[in-house]
């Protein structure tokens, strides 16, 4: 028998969590409940993939935790891709009711009473019927427990929700260096799509070196933030943090660190497309290492991931670039070679001070910008139109460009500081300030602020018509989106790309973390377009212009070089751009 169906540990142990699950929902008795609970987690960790296992004749129930019962059903598992049992468990009782039983404060039972009783099925109906008041009149229930079963909600369903890269950032960095006091780790890192840059993170993903996993894993559950340990294993263990975000720690061996980090940094698309590969040149990929087909005892690469690309007849892969989009073109090598760095950044474009809603002056700013390793700049404070921001108006804007061309010359030889604007698109789709005055900046980026109701064509025509603007250079965050708050307005990204092609103007990826638009796909299509992409911080105080590595991270993930960033040129360059396209 073989391994036709590719069923990780993972997943078959998340089969047997469900049938547990289920099975508590129907009332049954605890004893069958807790052996799939106990099978689930002896499964997760084992160092082999089941299938593997199952093939090379190992009896199952030879593990802890594994009776005759689970050992067959993992077998059916293994391969036909499911599990009969389950299946009718499914058709008898809702799955959705899962997230109903943990809801703190509910459990199977009282899931299954809400679900008889006012016809719950997941966590919509349920706050649907608190809100209705009828859950206050269930026995058992009561006004309190309706009033924290809403409040709970909350929390389960923001546990579906997934976390700002910034945050992530955040979250990780705590992390390592609560790691860092312990000895018992040889090397660790985080995988997934956090080392992706994924412009959201689902959880966090940590692997680590260690001969001792008992003391890493004693160590993690010292976190303070940690609410809810949701498993511990061998070499596994997943934890909930306050604030419902999930992390999983896995350790591994020394020999497989390659395998093991190239496996768990995915994406899964990506992990499918290379152990295609590896099939065809006859090898197998795993998290464990490369191994000729048949021969599953010594891998002959993995041990770091070059090796295992190499092994594959690949150029190791940054892993911004492994979602299956661009990494396995022909060209590849040629352009990893000059793939966008955060060292080949040398300016930053847009960036507000005290004259609008910056907290910090030109002289501040300018100072960060050279301690930065930055050789120019452009002040490009707000327009009127974004009154909150006290915004300039043609006569003020005139006077902070000249309190630049006095303060220019303080940094003459370490900066170039350039004279801009962030200009807004006006509803009627005119420019907020006079062709006079824009005429004489050094660099003016338009934005869209208001209006984002309008209709598809309005809004679109407004971008076309700036980018048709003579003295307009490049469009600031294109989409208007704000990550989990705000979706972008509804505009025509083509008809846009194709307007700045054509007029040979920049589009910006704005590097703040709540936008990072454009994204990389449109990043992407937009290069590919010949467009001229800029990246930049959006910077409103000293400590934003170090927000630029996300924007790059967009522009690597979009497979963009070098050459194709306005920002990397030198100032001489920049120069000579800008006067080539003044008029
Ligand atoms: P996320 O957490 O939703 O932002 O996205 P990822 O990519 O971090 O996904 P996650 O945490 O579920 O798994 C981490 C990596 O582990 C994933 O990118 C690829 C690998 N992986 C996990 N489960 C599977 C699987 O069932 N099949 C394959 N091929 N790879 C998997
Ligand atoms: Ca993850
Ligand atoms: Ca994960
Ligand atoms: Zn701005």
């Amino acid at each position: 028998m073989t391994n036709k169906t590719h069923m990780t540990n993972q997943h078959l142990a998340s089969l047997f969590e469900e049938i547990a699950d289920l099975l508590e929902l129907s009332g049954e008795n605890a004893f069958r409940i807790r052996a799939y609970r106990s099978g689930a987690s002896a499964i997760e960790g084992l160092s082999q993939p089941v299938g593997e296992l199952i093939a090379q004749g190992f009896d199952l129930t030879t593990v802890d935790g594994i009776g005759s019962t689970l050992a067959e059903k993992s077998k059916v598992a293994i391969e036909t891709g499911s599990i009969p049992a389950l299946e009718k468990l499914r058709a008898e009782v809702p799955t959705t009711l899962r997230d109903v039983m943990r809801v703190p404060g509910l459990g199977a039972k009282k899931a299954m009473k809400l679900h008889q009783e006012l016809g719950v099925m997941d966590l919509m109906s349920l706050k649907q019927v608190c809100l209705d008041g009828k859950v206050a009149g269930l026995k058992g229930f009561g006004e309190k427990t309706q009033q924290s079963i809403l409040q709970n909600i909350d929390i389960v369903a923001k546990a579906a929700e997934r976390l700002r890269l910034d945050d992530a950032d955040r979250l990780a960095e705590r992390l390592r260096s609560h790691f860092s006091s312990c000895k018992a780790i040889q090397r660790l890192d985080f995988a997934g799509s956090y080392r992706r840059g994924k412009e959201t993170v689902g959880d966090l993903d940590i692997l680590v070196v260690s001969q001792s996993p008992e003391k890493v894993m004693d160590r993690f559950g010292e976190f303070p933030d940690i609410s809810e340990i949701l498993a511990r294993g061998d070499t596994k263990m997943s934890v909930r943090m306050t604030g419902a975000f999930q992390v999983d720690l896995r350790v591994v061996e020394e020999a497989c660190w390659g395998a093991a980090l190239q496996y768990f940094t995915g994406s899964k698309e990506h992990n499918v497309h290379v152990r295609s590969i590896a099939k065809s040149l006859g090898l197998k990929v795993s998290e464990y290492g490369v191994f000729r087909e048949g021969e599953d005892q010594k891998p002959i690469a993995g041990s770091d991931e070059a090796s295992l690309y190499e092994a594959i007849g690949l150029p190791w892969i940054p892993p911004e670039l492994r979602e299956n989009r661009f990494e396995f073109q022909k060209d590849l090598a040629g352009r990893l070679k000059d793939l966008i760095e955060l060292t080949d950044i040398r300016g930053d474009l847009h960036m507000h001070t005290v004259y609008t809603d910056g907290a910090d002056t030109i002289e501040a700013m300018a100072q960060a910008a050279i301690d930065r390793g930055l050789e120019y700049i452009a002040i490009t404070d707000h327009s009127k139109r974004v009154s909150v921001a006290r915004g300039l108006d043609d006569q003020r804007l005139l006077e902070q460009w000249a309190s630049i061309d006095r303060i220019g010359p303080k940094f003459q030889d370490r900066l170039q500081l350039l004279k801009g604007v962030e200009c807004d698109i006006l509803e009627d789709g005119s420019l907020d300030l006079s062709d006079e005055t824009l005429a004489q900046a050094d660099w003016v980026t338009a934005s869209v602020h208001f209006g984002f109701k309008q209709s598809r064509e309005e809004i679109t025509d407004r971008i076309l018509g700036a980018i048709a603007h003579r003295s307009v250079h490049s469009i600031s965050h294109p989409s208007g989106r704000l990550i989990s708050r705000r979706p972008a307005y509804d505009y025509d990204l083509t008809a846009v790309i194709q307007a700045a092609a054509e007029h040979g103007k920049c589009l910006e990826i704005n590097a703040n973390p709540q936008r990072l638009d454009l994204n990389d796909l449109q990043a992407a299509a937009a290069a590919a377009a010949g467009v001229m992409i800029v990246i930049n911080t959006d910077a409103h105080a000293v400590g934003n212009l170090e927000l630029m590595k996300y924007g790059v991270g967009v522009a690597r993930r979009a497979g963009i070089i070098k050459k194709q960033v306005l920002n990397t040129k030198t100032t001489k360059q920049m120069l000579a751009w800008l006067k080539k396209h003044k008029v």
